[in-house]
């Protein structure tokens, strides 16, 4: 595990500043998800400098919270989200989470979850995995682990799930470096994963195949498509209504003014650093 550092550490040449609030000019957006009570604040507030409520009970995170942080003069924007069991869970605080990660296409998922119960915790990991392959996992409560005598080999898992993993302790700030610097990997693609995540079988897949594009009628331009596709076979009741209404329609069109915006600004610093 890499050494506890603070907002800008010399001894690792990270140079990593928090930037608090100030969102402008992000190049990436990082989205930070898991369990309620896995320590996503706290890896927040390590990377932000800012201080989201924190505490030892789930639940407290309810609206998403943006702040920013830059790494070698690159600057992210992250994104904590309420906790989450499952991207199939209803409480308005989960569909917050849900609707980010499924509608807003960050650029990396850090999903946070408890090492002393990985079990509970990877069972949305998979979800993740199965909506981008640009997931990382945070194993964090590192110290609780092995205070109760369980040891998580990292590597193991990471060979398992088919993407990083990596081991922190986010209230003392131990590992959040590390975890940057493999994010930062992920989203240039020096590292390219490969989620081991259960195949679809052929029945199943044609009818999804099939449904796909019926959902995009209703909803053009919605990321994750398949997804909807997914849940609609499954008669899932609210992704029925959300599509009927309008809901996700309005999501997708959300999302692409975001995208777009991006895009434009990307091309515009692009070209202002070529003219330079
Ligand atoms: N021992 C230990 N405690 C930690 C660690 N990381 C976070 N905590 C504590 O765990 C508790 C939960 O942390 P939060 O950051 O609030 O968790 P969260 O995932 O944002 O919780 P919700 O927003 O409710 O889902 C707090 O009391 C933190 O101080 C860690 O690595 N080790
Ligand atoms: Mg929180």
């Amino acid at each position: 595990m890499s050494h506890a550092c603070g907002p800008s550490c010399d001894s690792c040449g990270e140079q990593r500043i928090s930037l608090g609030l100030d969102t402008r000019d992000y190049k990436h957006v990082i989205a930070l998800a898991g369990n309620p009570n896995t320590g996503k604040s706290t890896v927040f507030n390590a990377l932000t400098g800012l201080r989201q409520h924190t505490g030892n009970w789930p639940g407290k995170t309810v609206m998403r919270a943006e702040g920013a942080f830059s790494v070698q003069g690159v600057r992210y924007k992250l994104v904590d989200l309420p906790g989450t069991y499952s991207l199939l869970s209803a409480s308005s605080d989960e569909q917050v989470a849900r609707d980010f990660l499924l509608f807003s296409q960050p650029d990396c998922v850090v999903v946070v979850v408890d090492a002393t119960a990985l079990e509970r915790n990877l069972n949305l990991v998979f979800q993740v995995m199965e909506i981008t392959p640009k997931t990382v996992v945070c194993a964090n409560l590192m110290d609780e682990a092995r205070r109760k005598g369980i040891e998580v080999d990292l590597e193991l898992l990471a060979q398992r799930l088919g993407v990083p993993v990596v081991g922190t302790v986010a209230r003392r700030g131990t590992g959040v470096t590390h975890l940057i610097e493999v994010v930062a990997d992920v989203v240039n693609g020096r590292v390219v994963s490969n989620p081991h995540v259960v195949p679809t079988p052929k029945p199943l897949q044609k009818e999804v195949d099939a449904v796909v594009p019926l959902v995009l009628t209703l909803a053009p331009d919605l990321p994750n498509a398949r997804w909807v596709a997914y849940r609609l076979i499954e008669g899932d009741h609210r992704v029925r209504e959300a599509l009927r209404s309008g809901e996700l329609a309005q999501l997708a069109r959300q999302s692409k003014t975001i995208r777009d915006d991006a895009t434009e600004r990307d091309s515009t610093t692009g070209a202002l650093e070529k003219s330079s």
